[in-house]
């Protein structure tokens, strides 16, 4: 414990306090402290965005848009806010270009349905060899509806894109460029400006899948001039089932809707509907309400905290992790530079199945992922089933890296 006290009072930032905005990290796990590096596929909770859901339900909840009623006015304003703050947020030019889906897999694929009608056989479309499932499934769907080329631009070893390759599949063919801005199983941080820049030079439009960046990068769209941006809530401190596209508007206005239903409408009628306007047009049904007023509340928590300051937290335990790692014999990392990573450690040892592994960690109270974190495509590039995956969060420690360091040699000594 002298130890942890020393390691964490070296750092400015105040991660002990922080720490305590968490309930979920204050609980145990196989009867140990829990330690969560899980964070590429949910964060966890603060207490104010906690309260933010509590005080929806106790208090105003209401279906919005539509009522007269004092609730629904209350919830509609706090849900309009929500939007605006997420707008200020990524720097969106207008609050409309934000468009409330469930989540990044949901973004992802109302855009895919869009540009199915708006593609032709002679297209084609770019994906990067670093993705997501859920931004390379959405555009093969889209391909077999429209016949137009999917075309993947390849990695490196050192687990970057292969930017030369990128150069040469360009052409004015091109209509769309699809590349996440953080790889979620590697931690690569992509060279989203020059993509952007060269591909809007032949015309094209790009996607970026931000669910992974969000957390530690704040993106302004309209600097990046990207065409869409992607991501999840769950990710940043908010609720699952939450996300949001940004896209720009007279992109967005070219799209037909994505579903049809309530609150997307102008006028129905049996011989013809027409539609509303954004962002309503992509936003059929209620909405998961509380949910994008408690993304609102995220933002705000992770803004009381600071980008800047998370960002070099992070660096500093991504630098300390790999370096404690490293010295365990037999260690091999995927995606090896610190520099243009976001803190998520991707690696296995010679002999042992991550999954084993990441089995004894959780008898530890240690949470990881293991296997292919939905990015098959990766894992087969380096021929390996999966990996251990360690990704931090600005509320973990380097007492908690000792914590796993130690763990694993323990797991590598059974296994081996
Ligand atoms: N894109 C990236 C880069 C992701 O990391 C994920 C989820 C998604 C899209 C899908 O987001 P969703 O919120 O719609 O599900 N990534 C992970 C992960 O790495 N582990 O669990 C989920």
């Amino acid at each position: 414990m002298a130890n942890k006290q020393s390691l964490d009072t070296t750092l400015s930032f105040p991660v002990e306090k922080i720490k305590k905005d968490f309930p979920i990290l204050q609980r145990e796990v196989n009867g140990h402290p829990l330690v969560y590096f899980d964070n590429a596929a949910t964060s966890q909770t603060p207490q104010q965005v906690i309260d933010v859901i509590a005080d929806y339900y106790q208090n105003y909840n209401a279906n919005i848009h539509r009522g007269v009623h004092t609730l629904s006015q209350i919830a509609t304003d706090a849900y309009e806010q929500a939007r605006e703050k997420i707008r200020a947020h990524f720097n969106a030019n207008k609050s409309y270009e934000i468009i409330f889906t469930a989540g990044t897999t949901h973004a992802i694929n109302l855009v895919a349905n869009g540009y199915t009608s708006l593609l032709s056989k002679e297209d084609e479309v770019l994906v990067s060899a670093l993705e997501h499932h859920s931004n390379i499934v959405p555009w093969q769907i889209m391909c077999e509806k429209t016949g137009a080329t999917l075309k993947v631009i390849p990695m490196l070893e050192n687990g970057e894109l292969d930017m030369l390759a990128f150069d040469q599949l360009l052409s004015n063919k091109t209509k769309l460029v699809f590349v996440n801005h953080v790889s979620n199983a590697l931690g690569t941080i992509n060279p989203i400006e020059e993509i952007i820049k060269k591909a809007h030079q032949v015309g094209a439009k790009v996607l970026i899948d931000g669910a992974q960046a969000a957390p530690h990068i704040q993106a302004d769209v309209q600097a990046l001039d990207v065409d869409f941006y992607t991501v999840s809530a769950h990710k940043m401190c908010g609720p699952t089932g939450v996300g949001v596209l940004y896209g720009k508007e007279e992109l967005l206005n070219l799209m037909p809707p994505y579903q049809g239903g309530g609150e997307m409408i102008a006028e129905v009628s049996f011989e013809k509907t027409t539609y509303a306007g954004l962002p309503h047009k992509f936003e059929a049904g209620t909405p998961n309400i509380c949910g994008g007023i408690a993304f609102g509340a995220a933002l705000d928590y992770m803004h009381s905290i600071g980008f800047d300051n998370i960002a070099t937290y992070e660096n500093e335990l991504l630098v300390y992790a790999t370096e404690k790692l490293s010295e365990i014999e037999g260690t091999r990392i995927f995606g090896t530079s610190t520099d243009k990573k976001t803190a998520v450690i991707s690696f296995n040892f010679e002999g042992i199945h991550p999954y084993d592994a990441g089995t004894i960690l959780d008898k530890l109270g240690i949470a990881v992922r293991t296997g292919h974190h939905c990015a098959q495509p990766i894992m087969d590039f380096y021929a390996i089933p999966g990996t251990i995956r360690a990704s931090f969060a600005f509320y973990n420690t380097k007492a908690e890296i000792d914590l796993m360091i130690n763990a694993l040699k323990k797991a590598k000594m059974m296994l081996s």
